[in-house]
């Protein structure tokens, strides 16, 4: 599928990129965090362009909402084992100028997340903004330097795919 220009980022493109991006009959999850819930509903919205532009249903999307970034790994860990989603995509936004414990709330989300997906064997995908400003991380939700939710959802589509192929 062909990558929409502006809202997109260079991230997951390379070789094979285009493959495996096939999204008919597929069920995502979008675990998504209300924490700067105006970065964070760009990024959802940038994951569901991407799915559906892939082929996936919008009935096929399921959105989970939880308070904070710190709480995306439970979330995505019960969508991973309900069976109902072949995978889940994470987004939050995580914005150092607000809070004393950044780097706690943004590094347990990512070994959280990374944790879940190595736990379950389900493709998780880390779609966590980590930036100093709410402008950098409204650049990175459909501003200038694309959308980490559709980049994000496309790696899934991708890894989806890739761990089918390895077991067949
Ligand atoms: N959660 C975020 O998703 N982004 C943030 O920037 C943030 N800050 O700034 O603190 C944040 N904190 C809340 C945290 O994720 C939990 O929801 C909270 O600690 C309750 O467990």
């Amino acid at each position: 599928m062909s990558r929409p220009g502006p809202r997109a980022h260079a991230g997951v493109g390379g070789p094979g990129a285009g493959e495996g991006s096939e999204g008919r009959g597929r069920r995502i999850a979008l675990c998504a965090a209300r924490f700067n819930g105006d970065v964070v509903e760009r990024l959802v919205e940038g994951a569901r362009a991407c799915l559906t532009g892939a082929g996936v249903s919008a009935d096929d999307i399921t959105e989970l909402w939880v308070p904070g970034a710190f709480e995306l790994p439970l979330a995505a860990k019960r969508a991973a084992r309900s069976g109902s989603y072949d995978a889940v995509v994470c987004l939050g936004a995580v914005i150092r100028g607000q809070t004393a414990h950044f780097d706690f709330v943004a590094g347990e989300a990512a070994r959280g997340i990374q944790q879940v997906a190595l736990e379950t064997g389900k493709p998780v995908t880390f779609g966590v903004l980590t930036t100093d400003t709410v402008e950098q991380a409204l650049d990175r939700a459909g501003g200038a330097h694309g959308n980490k939710g559709w980049d994000c959802a496309l790696a899934a589509l991708q890894m989806v795919e890739l761990l089918h192929r390895i077991d067949a």
